[in-house]
């Protein structure tokens, strides 16, 4: 049975290329500085996104069209396999992601959801044998259902922290299944609505507390997977645990996580913290803690988390750079947590998201390159920090001065003079750089 009769394996076509369905940028055998475009971007396609979501929204009911929605039950979640792994051939993806309710619907017990996740689970086993799709990472939900109202590791209800613990365990099993790269924690309710009737420091000792049992269960039964926390600053809870990356390291650095765990930062999620994504990739890297990326955009005009896919060349050049500078993702990959706009309910809207957004990596990618080539931001940045190179600067970082030693250097001061930081030269240089990579092609 095929599900999108009508689509033929998207393949690049290059810049000029007028097919709706070809690549134009995202050529994924071409090398660039020693490794392809496939394996330097790491695509993954999100489960949940593409072939569970019906693109409701809180005013609206779904209006999604997808051929495999005429099933109900496990015979939709078996239908949905099928289509996932014919999208999977047809877009070339080379990794997926999904959580547990994506793939198996939720039984009227733990027990019966857990026999629902091993049929799937054997039915995606199998399907991964002939196909070139890798688990990028699994996770669990343990936010959607009614049970969660009060958070899961975070809630008030021990018997609550005892269920959300045995999907970890179950998620853990099934990573280890199917060979999961990582392995996803994002606390969709691990944070609260309001002091007046929250216990803040049980409730955070109690999710440090579950991701050591999960770290302990993952060692016990050889899951080698790397963990990975996704940040996120709020939505649906008002204060998450893990707002951003700085809070997440900290909240790692106090449970003695910061061995165990990466983060899997996702672009909209950094721009509701009131930060740019490549501040969170950024801020990861350089505490060696960048992992993996949800690759979305949020739109600029609304406050919440819009996951559109990401097309916007400025943002994905700055964050391929990160990327760059990181040596790569390691593990990780470039995981399109991004749906169709509610308007764009077609199964072809979903190849052309999908191609949208893996043009738009793969462009920043080859303009990043050339940034780091060129020594653009490096030269600029270098010349910036140049009075730490000597002199007192030099005494300052190599930690040979103290503040009666700055004292009598400052008192000493004729003349404090300071350079331009040159940013709009900066600007006009990267959207050169961006205009100029494909001008000839
Ligand atoms: C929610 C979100 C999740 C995580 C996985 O905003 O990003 O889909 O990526 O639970
Ligand atoms: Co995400």
């Amino acid at each position: 049975m095929s599900y999108f009769k009508n689509i033929n394996t998207i393949t690049y076509e290059g810049p000029k290329s007028t097919n709706p369905y070809a690549f134009k940028f995202y050529n994924p055998e071409e090398e660039i500085n020693g490794k392809t475009m496939e394996e330097h971007l790491r695509f993954g396609i999100a489960y949940w996104h593409t072939f569970t979501e019906d693109l409701s929204d809180p005013f609206g009911a779904g209006t999604a069209i997808r051929p495999w929605d005429k099933y109900k039950g496990m015979d939709l979640a078996k239908a949905r396999v099928e289509a996932a792994f014919e999208f999977f051939e047809k877009i070339n993806a080379p990794f997926f992601a999904f959580h547990d309710v994506d793939i198996a619907p939720e039984g009227d017990s733990l027990k019966e959801s857990n026999e629902n996740l091993d049929t799937i689970v054997a039915m995606i086993k199998d399907y991964m044998k002939d196909s070139k799709t890798k688990l990028l990472w699994n996770t669990v939900n343990n936010f959607s259902h009614p049970r969660f109202v009060h958070g899961a590791g975070s809630s008030n209800n021990a018997d609550v922290f005892a269920y959300a613990a045995a999907k970890v365990k179950k998620g853990l099993e099934v990573g280890k299944e199917l060979g999961a790269e990582n392995y996803v924690f994002w606390g969709g309710r691990e944070g609260y609505e309001t002091l007046l009737n929250t216990d803040m420091k049980v409730e955070m000792d109690n999710l440090g507390r579950l991701f050591h049992m999960a770290k302990d269960y993952a060692k016990e039964i050889d899951f080698d997977a790397q963990f990975l926390i996704e940040p996120k600053p709020k939505e649906p809870t008002s204060h998450q645990y893990d707002f951003d990356v700085a809070s997440g390291y900290a909240f790692l650095q106090h449970y003695g996580l910061e061995d165990i765990f990466k983060f899997n930062i996702e672009a909209n999620h950094a721009t509701l913290a009131g930060h740019t994504f490549e501040h969170e990739l950024h801020y990861a890297r350089i505490h060696g803690m960048l992992g993996s990326v949800d690759a979305n955009q949020g739109h600029p005009l609304l406050g919440w988390d819009t996951d559109e896919f990401p097309t916007d060349l400025y943002s994905t050049v700055l964050a391929m750079y990160e990327i760059l500078k990181n040596d790569g993702l390691g593990r990780g990959g470039l995981n399109f947590d991004a749906k169709v706009r509610r308007g764009s309910f077609t199964p072809e809207d979903l190849f052309h998201a999908h191609i949208a957004g893996m043009d738009s990596f793969a462009a920043g990618l080859k303009v990043a390159q050339r940034l780091i080539d060129d020594n653009v931001l490096e030269d600029v940045i270098g010349e910036r920090y140049q009075s730490y190179q000597q002199g007192i600067g030099l005494d300052i970082v190599q930690g040979n001065t103290d503040l009666r030693k700055l004292e009598e250097y400052a008192l000493g001061l004729t003349e404090i003079k300071n350079e331009s930081g040159k940013l709009e030269s900066m600007k006009a240089t990267i959207n050169q750089y961006l205009l100029t990579t494909f001008a000839s092609k």
